[in-house]
């Protein structure tokens, strides 16, 4: 397994287009980008990328790594996450977080989880939290798990506007997001709230109180399935319009879509239209339940979310007309941006080796920090998954 690796004329999107381009690969980072790279040293691997695109390996900032659901009893708690599902879409660096079921599921557990994906190549992060306010934690303290929990970047999925939410109050609120922001800047970390926001007639009505009566910025406020709704994406639109960034929850692969359903794909389109699409970023609430309820909220149903809802939300968006430049930005420099994830979300010099080589979007190969971990359509074989 040689440590030196070039990829030959791929067309190269960083997200940019920057044409027919080598990429030269040393260790875990990228290490020269140019036209016929000549490298005189032995045991230097060559992967001939003749007609396919080459993209940065897709971030995914929402995915319950160990399972999530449970809404409605015990038979419905959901799987935990394959890390060869990933590799499959084309996604290369996760944050994972807990949802509905801050009692079953644990912060260890999705801390243990994190680094097993870790060791087989991928890059986690994870939210300290649950749905649940006051948050769960490790340490007993949100600025704690920040500043000595290295894989804790933030706080989430924290639940407003929904049935299944501890009814938080502003002030509640407010402290969270104070502490994200202090124990983020004492840890140099993004310090973000990952906020689930869920149909309730009040949306993200606390992010514009704190913008407007804090002196806390945007950037600490990372709304998600922020597409769950015509008016709730068109607030988020404002949002963004203000500064700030919004996550939408990505169209699940197959999914049935009505005509009068509202998706990511419309909001990546009216984003794009209003040149607000650095704003937007995508997830896939991979492994967590995509529930059903009835017009009483009584829980009638559940789908499982996939990982590979980003990369379907991307080839659907680029099919509705979107740029293809434009539209994967969404799910690469658009998210290592809001969570700034220092080397991810750009193929360029120094940035890790996270790449995906594509034809027509199927992916043909995935490299993670350098190592191949799919080949010529073949995932490598992932210890211990079966
Ligand atoms: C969304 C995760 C929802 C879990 O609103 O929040 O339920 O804990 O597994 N899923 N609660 C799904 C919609 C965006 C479609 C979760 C779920
Ligand atoms: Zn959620």
């Amino acid at each position: 397994m040689s440590l030196i690796k070039l990829i030959r004329n791929v067309e190269l999107y960083g997200p940019e287009y920057m044409g027919r381009k080598d990429v030269l690969i040393v260790g875990e980072k990228i290490s020269f980008i140019g036209e016929d790279v000549q490298v005189q040293m032995p045991d230097v691997e060559v992967y001939d990328g003749d007609g396919m695109v080459a993209i940065p390996g897709l971030i995914d900032p929402h995915v319950h790594f160990t399972g999530g659901g449970g809404e409605g009893g015990f038979l419905t708690r959901t799987p935990e996450l394959k890390v060869s599902d990933c590799i499959r879409n084309g996604v290369t660096t996760l944050v994972g977080c807990l949802g509905t079921d801050g009692v079953t599921r644990s912060l260890e557990n999705l801390y243990a989880k994190s680094k097993a994906m870790e060791q087989a190549g991928l890059t986690t992060y994870i939210y300290t939290g649950s749905y649940r306010v006051p948050p769960v934690t490790f340490t007993g303290t949100i600025q704690r798990d920040l500043v000595l929990i290295d894989k804790v970047i933030g706080v989430g999925e924290i639940a407003i506007s929904d049935h299944r939410s501890s009814q938080p109050t502003f002030e509640e609120i407010l402290r969270i997001v104070a502490d994200a922001r202090v124990g983020g800047m004492i840890a140099g970390k993004c310090g973000v709230v990952n906020f689930h926001v869920g149909g309730g007639k009040n949306g993200i009505e606390y992010l514009f109180d704190i913008v407007k009566n804090t002196e806390i910025p945007h950037q600490h406020l990372y709304p998600t399935h922020m597409s769950r709704n015509r008016a709730l994406f068109e607030s988020g639109l404002r949002f963004a319009q203000g500064g700030g960034f919004i996550d939408l929850t990505g169209v699940q692969p197959g999914e049935e879509l009505k005509k009068s359903d509202f998706t990511a794909i419309d909001g990546i389109v009216e984003a794009y239209e209003n040149g607000l699409i650095d704003r937007i970023t995508i997830s896939s609430d991979g492994q967590g339940s995509l529930p059903r309820f009835d017009k009483d909220d009584n829980f009638t149903g559940l789908d499982v979310g996939s990982v590979g809802a980003v990369l379907y939300t991307l080839m659907k968006t680029v099919e509705s007309g979107i740029p293809f430049p434009e539209a994967i930005k969404v799910a690469t420099v658009n998210t290592a941006n809001v969570l700034k994830l220092k080397g991810k979300g750009k193929i360029a010099n120094g940035y890790d080796a996270d790449i995906v080589l594509m034809k027509d979007w199927d992916v043909n190969a995935v490299l993670c920090r350098g190592e191949f971990m799919m080949k010529n359509g073949e995932i490598k074989d992932i210890d211990f998954e079966h």
